[in-house]
């Protein structure tokens, strides 16, 4: 309903932070013949990267210099009212310590095992009046059971088990769900029915929460809001509301190589680009493996707060 939607309606703007087990690479690979591959977050997948060797380099992430409240304080700076941090991408690394399987940063990792990232971000989230929401890939490149023959029933439970413990453990104000679709991936089990039966799970779980439409099938009956990707949309679809996810520069996760960012004129012209179309504007900035955000990204994120507050929008 409205009511349930109004926070994030009035927010405009929020911020999305791609960090997980590929963030520790920083975007690029080296092949056991010493050429180089790269890519960011599907870098596993990309570079063929075999499952023994991605665990290897996973066991030593340890993003020790994650600052929830500098994170927030970017956020703010920049205007931002929401964040939406990846707590599962598609490579299945859970952020937090889920007790479904030790593909986690609690039990797979170097991190200091008394630090809890998604906890320490919605305190300070909290703190500053922010909102919190976590992005939750459906397609599970780790988990055997996501594609196995007749297994996907197994996947689901431990799925549905991860998502109760998300919600309960940090009561996120929203999910952003991904990977239900079957172009990259035909075998993905993940049907309309699936997405409508998550759906109304989650909401006995909180009534309140706002779900995106990649819960479903993306259809404007899925979810609570459209999800263009790297693009404005000139005309909402049939009404939904939608939010316009954008990265600062050419990748979602950390890229050490990935220079081109985008100027802080033209994510202010985009934020009110989005603004004017009734649309919501997240926009992303991807930690290194230590967990920072990268100069470049706070700098613009300052830079398009500066104005927004100059000109009575902050
Ligand atoms: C896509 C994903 O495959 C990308 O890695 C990224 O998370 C983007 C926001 O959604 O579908």
């Amino acid at each position: 309903t409205s009511a349930r939607t109004s926070w994030w309606r009035q927010s405009r703007f929020g911020m999305f932070i791609h960090f997980g087990a590929y963030s520790n690479l920083e975007g690029e690979y080296t092949r056991p013949d010493g050429t180089v591959c790269r890519n960011a977050e599907w870098i596993k997948r990309e570079c063929r990267i075999p499952d023994q060797e991605y665990e290897r380099q996973a066991a030593t992430f340890n993003p020790s210099a994650f600052d929830a409240r500098a994170i927030v304080r970017a956020a703010q700076d920049a205007g931002q009212r929401y964040i939406v941090i990846t707590a599962k991408h598609h490579d299945g690394y859970a952020m937090w310590p889920t007790r479904q399987n030790t593909w986690n940063l609690r039990d797979h990792s170097s991190f200091d095992q008394r630090r809890d990232i998604l906890a320490e971000l919605k305190k300070a989230a909290d703190a500053a009046g922010i909102k919190l929401g976590f992005y939750y890939s459906i397609w599970d490149w780790h988990d055997p059971d996501f594609a196995g023959p007749g297994t996907f029933p197994r996947y689901k439970k431990r799925m549905y088990a991860q998502l109760k413990e998300l919600i309960e453990h940090y009561d996120p104000a929203l999910l952003w769900f991904d990977g239900e679709w079957d172009t990259d991936n035909p075998t993905n089990p993940w049907s309309r029915r699936d997405g409508a039966d998550l759906q109304a799970y989650l909401h006995t779980l909180n009534p309140r929460l706002i779900v995106n439409n990649r819960v479903g099938k993306r259809e404007v009956a899925d979810g609570d809001f459209g999800t263009p990707e790297q693009e404005i949309p000139a005309e909402p679809v049939d009404g939904q509301l939608w939010e316009s996810c954008m990265t600062l520069n050419d990748h979602w996760g950390f890229a050490k190589y990935d220079t081109h960012w985008k100027s802080s004129e033209t994510v202010l012209r985009n934020l009110l680009d989005v603004a004017s179309r009734g649309g919501n504007y997240l926009l992303n900035v991807g930690p290194d493996r230590l967990g920072r955000i990268p100069q470049q990204s706070v700098d613009r994120l300052r830079e398009t707060g500066r104005w927004l507050t100059a000109h009575g929008q902050g």
